[in-house]
């Protein structure tokens, strides 16, 4: 079995696998190139061929561990029928959703035929992978979780306070329950379909989970996922799940234990011993070297890698990022970060 995947079976391997969160994407002058020629993001990400192109760039490159489709968390809320752009240095940019019949402009009609390229690329991918040898590779699919979703869907982009959609959970309730129950729902159906076509293990990313208070935390970032893995693995129950609540602090071992994810993904903001006492004997850990670190380089990343690597490489572990790789990160970090995690022995 793949190294990536035997760790989140819970198995050791001499190995640490790797992979890096936003590994394709604007650092490498490949994709930059292929940008140019496709001429934006969406396009791209529709594009099974490019998607899958973009995909296989830094496993080229580095041949890290695992390979994470090249797509976006809000296909979702477009699927559903939100219109999504992104505006070139300024993110996503979506019509915020606020009455009530804004959200009722929301369905499924046109749902599988807009995530079907997301669906084919993963098959190409999955094909290409092993035409080109790279059997040791974890072709990986994932998803926002609901909270972080929403939160793109009324705020309208990326937020500094979620002031709008905080007063919507709290002040109309019945209207937010059911914004989740429907992007539980969508989430669900969209990962098994992305399991069909050839992810070996899906990863659901709550970017935003920091930001709500304990009650909160419990409501709209652990029920929902439990009820997304719970769906995954009545379909699946051999594919590994891995949670990413980033921001979570001390509610992880809470997430950890009942969300039922394979695996939990740390941000860096955690300390690892913490992480070994209270997470690691629970399940598979994933993270938390700090996109800064790989973007300084020299010997402090060493530094960093090494400590991380002696913590938590004596469980099942996969080293990544405790957030996405930075845009000005150059190349040959990488190819640094890839020899010092490939070059240590549990
Ligand atoms: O070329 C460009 O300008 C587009 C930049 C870009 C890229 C490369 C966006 C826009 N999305 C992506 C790809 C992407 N997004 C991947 C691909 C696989 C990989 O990791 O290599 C993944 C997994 C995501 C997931 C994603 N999108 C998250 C969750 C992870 C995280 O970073 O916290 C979030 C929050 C988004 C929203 C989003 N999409 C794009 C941007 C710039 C943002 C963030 C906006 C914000 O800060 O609010």
């Amino acid at each position: 079995m793949k190294s990536l995947l035997k760790n989140l079976n819970k198995e050791l391997t001499e190995q640490t696998p790797f992979w890096l969160m936003r590994q394709a994407g604007r650092y490498l002058p490949e994709y930059r190139e292929l940008r140019a020629e496709k001429g934006g993001f969406l396009a791209m990400a529709y594009d099974p061929k490019a998607a899958c192109e973009i995909t296989m760039q830094p496993i080229r490159r580095y041949g890290m561990d695992g390979a994470i489709i090249f797509s976006d968390i809000l296909t979702i809320p477009h699927a559903l029928g939100q219109d999504l752009q992104f505006v070139k240095g300024e993110g996503p940019k979506l019509p915020p959703l606020r009455s009530k019949s804004d959200f009722e402009m929301l369905s499924f009609d046109d749902f599988e035929t807009t995530l079907q390229p997301v669906y084919d690329a993963l098959s190409l991918t999955s094909k290409q992978l092993s035409v080109e040898g790279f059997d040791h590779v974890t072709l990986l699919g994932f998803a926002g979780a609901p909270w972080t979703v929403a939160t793109y869907m009324v705020e309208g982009g990326g937020s500094k306070d979620y002031i709008n959609i905080k007063a919507l959970a709290y002040g109309q309730p019945d209207i937010f329950q059911a914004l989740i129950d429907l992007i539980t729902e969508a989430t669900s159906r969209y990962l098994i379909k992305q399991i069909e076509a050839g992810a070996e293990a899906v990863k659901i990313f709550d970017s935003w989970a920091g930001v709500l208070d304990p009650d909160q935390f419990e409501q709209w970032a652990i029920k929902p996922v439990q009820r997304i893995v719970e769906s995954i693995k009545a379909v699946y129950p051999d594919t590994p799940v891995i949670g990413f609540p980033r921001g979570a602090g001390m509610n992880y071992p809470k997430y950890a234990a009942a969300t039922g994810v394979d695996c939990c993904a740390f941000d860096s903001m955690m300390p690892l011993e913490w992480i070994a006492e209270h997470v690691q004997p629970h399940c598979t850990v994933q993270g938390n070297m700090d996109p800064a670190v790989l973007l300084a380089g020299g010997d402090i990343m060493e530094k960093k890698i090494n400590e991380i690597l002696k913590v938590m490489s004596k469980k099942p572990f996969i080293f990544n990022l405790g957030h996405g790789i930075n845009l000005q990160t150059p190349p040959e970090h990488v190819e640094r970060l890839t020899a010092l995690v490939h070059g240590f022995r549990r």
